[in-house]
């Protein structure tokens, strides 16, 4: 379902002229309010009256998580700080968090495209929203309450954790529409299992998943597992939180990013340059329309392509495919560059393989020794040594085919491999390089 028509279905004429606008707009308002983006242009040699087309974006420099951390903690607020009504941060890999912040006017847009999200997935008044995102610091708790509140549905503020109770609370209030991350859903519908609930007897009907990358098997799962539809959401904290991209329920397939907000572009991640529409690289956003915290060509490190084909669902806006891996989470194993997400393919097509998993990356003697956990189901789990034995080896077979190098397999029994209540850690690397 639409929510905003207006904006939704915009030509893209006028859809473009109104990015432009809102450009011009903002590169101006970061020149004059913020000493960094001020520095950055000056050394590129641009002025905010070099900005006569959406195609001169190119001339902007770009902004990198490390521009963040440099101005830690508010540096590259455009506003007084006695403008801003909100702060939310997400935790780096290394020390200091990054922080964002929000005046009403972004807390009121930011409400509007989750609301978007919500109808686009197919929530709408009169629902009850089951919001097992985290609250916190993490965009994700606060960013969904706002957009369900804002279509008008019911929220249940339960963040995540405590899985039993969360089904209760399913039952007996009637979840509608179930918000978290895709991991944590699957978690949810193993509890079901081991607590003796019937998916269908609950009267849930949607999914509004994202945070962290997941694969097309991984939704069938989902989907299969605690019978709803399960639709993708995308954004990050530094762009503003969920709410910059979504799937509609049409289609579900690839997310349609909300471009009067979000500028988004694709590059080549090794040499910035800007690639053709349709083709695979690093995702670029510049906010349009935000106060507190702009920014201008921020480098996700996410991977995807735009679509441009236009959407059954009448939305004007392009859409992003699913993200299917990061630059900075490609691990390079004795020197072959490898993704979690492939392997995640991998292993989804196999049957008998549960969707959780762990690669552990390690050093040896200067050499790299990658091992991959596999959890197994009980059926395959309880079967003879040699099956288990052939199932492992059969892994290992694919997994060098496909990737180049050879991994270990160790099929691990159900359950074993940690849960995890927000984003999984798929990844352990202990080599200390
Ligand atoms: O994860 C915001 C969010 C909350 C999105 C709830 C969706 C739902 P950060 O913690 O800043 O913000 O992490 C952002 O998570 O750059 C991607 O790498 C990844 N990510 C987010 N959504 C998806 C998705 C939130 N649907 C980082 N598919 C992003 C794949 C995703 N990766």
């Amino acid at each position: 379902m639409l929510w905003d028509e207006e904006f939704e279905t915009l030509p893209r004429e006028a859809l473009e002229a109104l990015q432009l606008k809102r450009l011009k707009n903002l590169v101006e308002r970061v020149y004059t309010a913020v000493p960094h983006y001020r520095n950055k242009m000056d050394e590129a040699g641009v002025k905010p009256t070099d900005i006569k087309s959406l195609a001169d974006t190119a001339k902007l420099p770009f902004t990198t998580k490390s521009d963040l951390r440099d101005n830690y903690p508010f540096g590259l607020f455009a506003v007084p700080f006695s403008r801003v009504v909100r702060i939310h941060a997400s935790s780096g890999t290394t020390g200091k968090p990054t922080v964002v912040g929000y005046t009403k006017r972004d807390i009121d847009s930011w409400a509007e495209l989750m609301a978007r999200t919500m109808a686009g997935g197919g929530a709408h008044q009169g629902d009850v929203v089951h919001n097992a995102y985290g609250y916190g610091l993490f965009t994700g708790g606060l960013g969904a309450h706002y957009g369900a509140e804002r279509i008008g549905a019911a929220v249940i503020p339960i963040s995540g954790g405590n899985s039993k109770r969360q089904i209760m609370i399913m039952q007996d209030f009637g979840s509608t529409v179930l918000t978290c991350t895709p991991s944590y859903a699957l978690n949810l519908a193993d509890v079901m299992k081991e607590m003796g609930v019937d998916p269908a007897s609950l009267k849930l009907r949607v999914g509004l998943f994202g945070a962290e990358p997941w694969s097309e098997r991984m939704r069938t799962e989902i989907e299969k597992r605690l019978s709803i539809d399960a639709v993708d959401i995308y954004g990050l904290s530094e762009v503003m939180g969920p709410g910059v991209a979504a799937e509609c329920i049409e289609q579900k397939h690839g997310l349609h990013v909300f471009e009067d907000h979000f500028l988004p572009e694709i590059i080549d991640p090794d040499t910035g340059k800007v690639l053709p529409l349709g083709e695979k690289g690093e995702l670029v956003f510049t906010t349009l329309a935000k106060e507190a915290f702009p920014v201008i060509r921020y480098r996700t490190r996410d991977i995807s392509r735009l679509i441009t084909e236009s959407c059954s669902c009448g939305r004007t806006f392009y859409r992003m495919e699913r993200v299917t891996g990061r630059t900075d989470d490609m691990l390079i194993i004795r020197g072959v560059n490898v993704f979690p997400s492939q392997i995640e393919h991998l292993l989804m097509n196999i049957e008998g393989v549960e969707p959780h998993y762990q690669i552990i990356v390690d050093r040896k003697q200067s050499l790299d020794i990658v091992e991959v956990h596999v959890e197994v189901s009980e059926r395959i789990f309880s079967d003879e040594v040699k099956v288990l034995e052939n199932l492992g080896r059969k892994i290992e077979r694919e997994m060098k085919d496909v990737l180049l190098t050879s991994c270990k397999v160790k099929l691990v029994g159900p359950k074993t491999i940690e849960r995890s209540e927000g984003k999984a850690k798929r990844v352990i690397d202990k080599r200390k390089l």
